[in-house]
Formats: C-alpha cells, structure tokens, sequence
C-alpha cells in the first residue's frame, strides 16, 4: 500500500526484505520491513506501437477469404459492419483532424495591411495548406511514393472551400484514397468447377505458407474439397514443404514437372473444388524462368484459373516496381502482400495498387497457419496511411 502511495497504482513490489533488530532489543521489538517496488515504465497497451497496431488491426479484420458470388451474405454483412461503420469513421477522422488542427496551430497569421474581407481569404487558404502539408508529410512518412501524394492533392484541391474544414479535407483525401485502392478480390469458387489457383512471386516471400494458410482455412472452415499441387521442384526441399502441410490437412498433393505433367494433373483434378498451385521462387530478371511460370499457367485454360502475384511489403518499392512489371508480362494477378508484421508502413500496398492496377487480395501478418491471413480492406489500409492506427 505504501508503495503503490508513493509511486501510484501500477507500482509492483518486486522484493520484500525482513530487518531483524540486534541485540536485546530483539526480545522486545518487532522486525521491520524493508520494500523494493518499481514502476514499469513501458506504456500502457493503448499506446501499441504502429507495427503491432498494424498487426492488431489485421487480426480483428473479419476472416472472409472467399467469394462466393454474393451467396454469403451474412459474412458480407460482417465486413460491412466492421469497417464501413460509418460512425467510427467519422470518430476516426474528426480525431486524426484534431490531431492536425493541434499541430497547425496559428499557422494562418493575418496581415495588418489587407482588407478584412481579403483577409479571411487568405487566412483560410493557408489554414488549408497547412492542413494539406500535415497530410503530405503523413503519407510520405507511410512511404507512399511522392507521385502519388501529388496526384492525391492535386485532385482534392480544386474541391477545397474557402472556408473548409480540416476534417473535409481529410474526409476527402481518405475517400480518395479508398476509391484508389478499389474492391478487394478474393478466390472465388465456381459450383461443380474446379478452381486452379496459382501461386507466383519472388523467392522467399511466403507463397508455399500462404498456400498452407488458404488450404487449411478452405478445408476446415469451408469444407471445400481442396488439392494442392506443386510445380517448384527446384529445390530439395520445397516438396516436402508442402507436403507436410498436405500430410497434416489431409489433402492430396501432385508434383508437377512439367508444363505438360500440369496438363495431365489439370484433367486429374477436375473433381475437386479448388486446386492450389505452388510455383518455384523465381528472380524476375531471369526470362527463361518467366517463361517456363507462363508455360505452366497456361495449361489450365484461362476462365478456370486464378493467379496471384504473392509480394512481401518489406521488399523496397524500387524492386517491387522492377518485380510487379516482369510478372505483368508472365500474367494477369491480383496482389497479395505478405510480412506486414515486419513493417510500420503500409505505402508499398497503395504504390503497387496504383501502379499496377491488380486488385488487391490477401495480407499475411505471420508465419502462423492458420491465422495470420485475411483479406485486404481499403478503408483499413487508408486509416493506416491517414495516421489514424489506433
Ligand atoms: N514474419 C512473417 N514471415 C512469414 C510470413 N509469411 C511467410 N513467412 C516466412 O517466410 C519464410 C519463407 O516462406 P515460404 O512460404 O517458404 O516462402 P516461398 O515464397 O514459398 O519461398 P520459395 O519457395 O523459396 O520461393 C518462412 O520462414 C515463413 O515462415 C508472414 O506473413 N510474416
Ligand atoms: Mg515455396
């Protein structure tokens, strides 16, 4: 009690020592007490740091992986409910415009010399570039890439009042934002159709623990009748990778070898709802590997299968520009991005959406299979980008 007095309610004893009085007195004194406390001085869990927020945020993202042409509805509805509340938004970004009012403070300081009616002008157009500053410097510190937060601000100018707000100007930036990012596009399943799934990507990125997490999620969750196949037999141990995922969720697996070996386990395969296909880590600067990733899809004909370009989001954004252009040749993808728990930043997600115009998917936030997948949310990646983790 004492200790939690002096140093308030979160002090924490950490030893309590015994003083024993000396010589005669001890017959007649009680001991005394000696007592080491502490206060912890990490912050309070409110206070997470933007990397786990990114991953916090992820986790309670609803576990919708597939689409289901609309049938499911209800798990829609959850979506919908869990980042589109409209509400929160506004709770949201009337916050992050607290936060941007406070750090303008008077930035707009008038002059004595002008008109009063030419000075409200002025003192609400430099309210709004200050505001338009704080937001650029936000985006930038989210490693948007610079051409695309001038493109933002450019578009969103022309639509500034004179007397707009700080929270119009972010609502609006965020509804851009979210409109860029466009809709997320999941797997989707076709009835009495087997579905072949393609897994491409740069070496090392996660593709064969994304595959494990989509099958398992497929499988025990969905009930689907899932098989998995492999077409990376480059290296020793990538087959059994996968097979131990496929041993553990009891599914079957197929090598694949060849373009022509993919054909036959297309024909194979035909009886399952989905067939998930991993391919070898390939460097996107080598042609003949691109080829041979090009040979492979195209065994399976182009209204039955799905492609996925699996991207990590700590990859830096000069190579993902490099990487996302050479499988553009292989193959139309949607995009995935894996190891955003390694990241504090979300920009890479917006750059490569802008510059490629693939829908995004999936994120992976782990090396958990199951758990660490879902689906992308725009809403939740401009929240992020906004400065709003919280
Ligand atoms: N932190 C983190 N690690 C991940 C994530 N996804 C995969 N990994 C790890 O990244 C490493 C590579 O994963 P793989 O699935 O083997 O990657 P790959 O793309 O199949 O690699 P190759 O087949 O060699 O091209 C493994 O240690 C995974 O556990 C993720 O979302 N976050
Ligand atoms: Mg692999």
């Amino acid at each position: 009690m004492k200790a939690k007095d002096e140093l308030g309610k979160d002090a924490i004893v950490t030893n309590v020592k015994q003083i024993k009085p000396g010589g005669l007195m001890r017959l007649f004194k009680k001991p005394t007490y000696e007592i080491t406390a502490a206060l912890d001085e990490t912050p309070p869990k409110t206070e997470l740091s933007r990397r786990e927020s990114i991953k916090a945020m992820f986790k309670d993202n609803p576990d919708i992986i597939l689409d289901d042409d609309g049938k499911d509805s209800k798990e829609e509805e959850k979506l919908t409910h869990a980042f589109s509340d409209s509400k929160k938004l506004e709770q949201k970004i009337s916050n992050i415009a607290m936060l941007l009012e406070k750090q303008m403070g008077a930035a707009a300081k008038p002059d004595p010399e002008k008109k009063e009616e030419e000075k409200k002008d002025n003192a609400a157009e430099e309210k709004n570039n200050a505001c338009l500053q704080l937001i650029y410097k936000q985006l930038l510190d989210n490693e948007v890439d610079e051409k695309y937060i001038n493109q933002l601000i450019t578009e969103i100018e022309p639509a500034l009042k004179k007397d707009g707000s700080v929270e119009n100007i972010l609502s609006g930036i965020y509804q851009k934002i979210v409109l860029k990012l466009g809709k997320t596009e999941v797997m989707g399943v076709t009835q009495g159709k087997a579905r072949f799934v393609f897994f491409i990507g740069p070496t090392g990125v996660g593709k064969t623990t994304t595959i494990a997490k989509l099958a398992s999620k497929l499988k025990l969750d969905r009930k689907l009748n899932v098989a998995l196949m492999t077409a990376d037999t480059y290296r020793i141990a990538a087959v059994d990778q996968l097979k131990t995922y496929a041993e553990i969720l009891n599914v079957p697996l197929k090598v694949v070898y060849t373009d022509t070996e993919l054909k036959d386990a297309y024909e194979e395969m035909k009886n399952y709802d989905i067939v998930l296909i991993d391919t070898a880590g390939r460097s996107h600067r080598d042609k003949q590997q691109r080829e041979d990733i090009e040979k492979l899809i195209s065994a399976v004909p182009k209204e039955e299968r799905d492609i996925f370009l699996v991207l990590s989001i700590t990859t830096k954004y000069r190579d993902l520009i490099r990487i996302t252009e050479a499988y553009s040749e292989i193959a139309e993808y949607r995009l995935i991005f894996t190891k955003l728990d390694e990241t504090d930043t979300l920009g890479n997600i917006f750059n490569v959406k802008l510059l490629t115009g693939a829908p995004l998917s999936y994120a992976t936030f782990g090396q958990k299979v199951p758990n660490d997948i879902s689906r992308l949310d725009a809403q939740m990646i401009a929240k992020q980008l906004l400065g709003g983790s919280d």
